[in-house]
């Protein structure tokens, strides 16, 4: 059984999704957590043993413990292997879905962060410039219907969210970014996972 850490409408919703993509025997632990706008409360100290900066999602399965999104998406794929929501060391993906994995947290993340907070100044920096990142991710979407080509992957489900929360706003307004949403939100696992949202 594995125990999710969440809060409703945040980054653990998308690990809900991926539960339920998997199949997997879970159970959901709500997490109090200080949102965006400085609302909410922190998490308590006992919390503190599972994610040491008192965010969400965290995992924790028989006594390991795993945190950050892009850590539990590749943890929870290598470990459900018949379900292939992540190619496999040794496969022609592998390389490509752990690259887009890393670059949700590496680079879309953090460039997208400096953005919303007019942090981003013309300096290079370890994630590089939102534009950039933008049109990687575009470029992608123009050629395949998921992010690492024909098959959904969990990395559907970080770039997904990016591009849901993006399109129209910092990103552009673009047919294949609609198309992407649309695809990913008609999927019955991200349906049912919107209904356990609150626990
Ligand atoms: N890089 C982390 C970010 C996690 C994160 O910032 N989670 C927010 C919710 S969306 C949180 O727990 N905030 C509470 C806090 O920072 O105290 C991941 O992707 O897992």
């Amino acid at each position: 059984m594995i125990t999710l850490y969440h809060a409703p409408r945040s980054r653990s919703s998308r690990m809900i999704w991926l539960l339920e993509e998997l199949g997997a025997d879970y159970r959901i632990e709500i997490v109090p957590i200080v949102r965006g706008d400085n609302t909410g409360a922190p998490a308590p100290d006992s919390y503190l043993q599972i994610h040491p900066l008192r965010k969400v999602p965290a995992i924790k399965i028989f006594d390991e413990i795993v945190y950050e999104s892009g850590a539990i998406c590749l943890y929870l794929t290598d470990s459900h292997p018949r379900k292939e929501l992540g190619p496999l060391p040794g496969h022609n993906d592998r390389a490509e879905y752990v690259r887009w994995l890393f670059f949700y947290a590496g680079a879309l993340e953090p460039a997208a962060t400096a953005r919303f907070q007019g942090w981003d100044k013309d300096k290079p920096t370890g994630f590089g410039k939102f534009e950039d990142i933008e049109t990687v991710i575009s470029k992608q979407l123009e050629k395949t219907p998921y992010i690492v080509g024909d098959s959904f992957t969990a990395a559907d489900i970080l770039i997904g969210s990016g591009v849901q929360f993006f399109k129209g706003s910092l990103f552009p307004d673009r047919k294949h970014y609609n198309d992407y949403v649309a695809r990913l939100t008609s999927r019955p696992a991200y349906i049912r996972a919107v209904a356990r949202d609150d626990g």
